[in-house]
């Protein structure tokens, strides 16, 4: 029955109900009938708080919250649609909009209300030491083996591109993790992280021909695990032999990291952004198939994914070679391609994905805008991508500046020159949360 009471909104993105959670409900009902939005699984991810349970069941969650007048899913971040249907006399939210992709929020609430005369109400924001501990865990949990692991196919199917950046380093693993980007109509934030053969290299001074051995490159893997949550893409190289390969993909699995690419080459693996100024040499197709099944037959979780990266673009063996090979990994067991490409020009790229996508709408395909970086992910969506790896920016920017930083010291003989570029010591010191 329609009732005349208020209508007071508030959004909940949460996968578990605490205290701070009622107190809001229960605040809200003195000024009419609530009406909770449940935000969908997509936006959920934007704003960091990756879903364990399903929209479905988070709607049942707060179904059981005692006098909820009517739950809906809210399909953006941002209020407007949801708002400007439903037009509720009060929006409630906490107090607690410090960072600065809730402000933006805060900001596209005020202005929708503005437009029809609704009223917001911000409450004490609930932050006792129990609810504390539950967000802590909550997110500590998403760092476990199992559900991190899993969360690559997860991605798969609830966003459209899966936004990949570099990481080699703890540091860097936090940028990854953290660094948010908010303006007036959207939050955005990477989705997982590419740990890259050639940074994780370069980062120890050594070239990127798998001299660094799977010990140390696990040792950057854990180095990441330990202040992250989000999922894994492994740069595992040509994988070794296939005696070795299904060994690595056991670790792997075990500590948590989501998918390998291998890649088709054989014998001393150069960096495929030489293309064929240098001597390399691509693996026979039967050959990698055994080594790709051989992985897959090793792989004890349902979740792994093995992905087959094709050289043949790089190595200039045309398009028919590239797709030949793609159909033929795809059978012999990959979850998903990685097609590469050194040219400025993502021609090639956009070539192959449409031909390959012709004939197989499902395989995830992965790509690497390093060289022909002026396409956006929204274009490479278009011709059916589903991973865009950024796979070395984050070395590239931080190279330079740590050079800079070093010549000017020596030539001024002290650091005053350069401290007004650097990261201040206070926020180096604040940088890194504890426990
Ligand atoms: C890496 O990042 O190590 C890669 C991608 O393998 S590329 O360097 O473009 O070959
Ligand atoms: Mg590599």
């Amino acid at each position: 029955m329609k009732s005349d009471n208020p209508i007071v909104y508030t959004c909940f993105c949460t996968d578990i109900i605490h205290d701070g959670h009622l107190n809001l409900i229960n605040e809200a009902k003195k000024y009419g009938d609530v009406v909770v939005g449940v935000l969908c699984d997509s936006e959920m991810v934007k704003y960091n708080r990756f879903p364990l349970k399903t929209t479905e069941e988070r709607i049942e969650l707060v179904k059981e919250i005692p006098d909820i007048k009517d739950v809906i899913v809210q399909n953006k971040i941002m209020y407007d649609d949801v708002v400007s249907e439903l037009k509720p006399d009060y929006i409630i939210h906490g107090d607690n909009w410090s960072e600065e992709s809730m402000k933006v929020i805060r900001r596209n609430i005020i202005s929708v209300l503005d437009k029809y005369g609704g009223k917001l109400i911000e409450v004490p924001y609930t932050f006792n030491e129990k609810i504390q501990k539950v967000d802590r865990q909550m997110r500590e949990k998403l760092a476990m083996p199992e559900l991190r692991r899993a969360r690559l196919r997860k991605l798969l199917n609830m966003i459209p591109v899966v936004k990949t950046i570099e990481v080699h380093s703890g540091l860097t693993g936090l940028i990854a993790e953290k660094t948010v980007v908010a303006d007036d109509e959207h939050i955005d934030q990477f989705d997982a992280m590419w740990i890259s053969s050639l940074c994780d290299s370069t980062e120890k001074g050594k070239p990127d021909i798998e001299l660094v051995d799977m010990t140390s490159r696990f040792r950057t893997i854990n180095d990441i695990m330990e202040v992250t949550t989000k999922p894994i893409i492994f740069d595992g190289d040509t994988g070794g032999i296939a005696e070795h390969f299904v060994y690595t993909v056991r670790s792997l699995e075990r500590m948590g990291v989501s998918a390998v690419i291998i890649e088709d080459k054989i014998g001393l693996k150069k960096n495929s952004l030489f293309g064929n100024e240098v001597k390399q040499t691509q693996d026979e197709i039967d050959h990698f198939c055994e080594k790709i099944s051989a992985g897959k037959n090793a792989q004890l979780s349902e979740d792994f994914m093995i992905i087959a990266r094709i050289e043949s673009l790089i190595l200039e063996q045309g398009m028919d070679d590239a797709l030949k090979r793609a159909f033929a990994f795809r059978d012999a067991g990959a979850d998903g391609i990685m097609i590469h490409s050194r040219r400025k020009e993502p021609d090639e790229i956009l070539e192959f994905c449409d031909k390959f996508r012709a004939e197989d709408k499902e395989t995830p395909i992965v790509v690497v805008p390093s060289s022909y970086n002026t396409i956006t992910e929204d274009e490479l969506k278009a011709h059916g991508v589903n991973i865009v790896i950024y796979a070395n920016q984050l070395l590239r920017a931080a190279f330079p500046s740590m050079q800079n930083a070093a010549k000017s010291i020596l030539k001024h003989h002290r650091a005053h020159e350069i401290d007004e570029k650097l990261l201040s010591i206070k926020k180096i010191i604040t940088l890194i949360d504890e426990l």
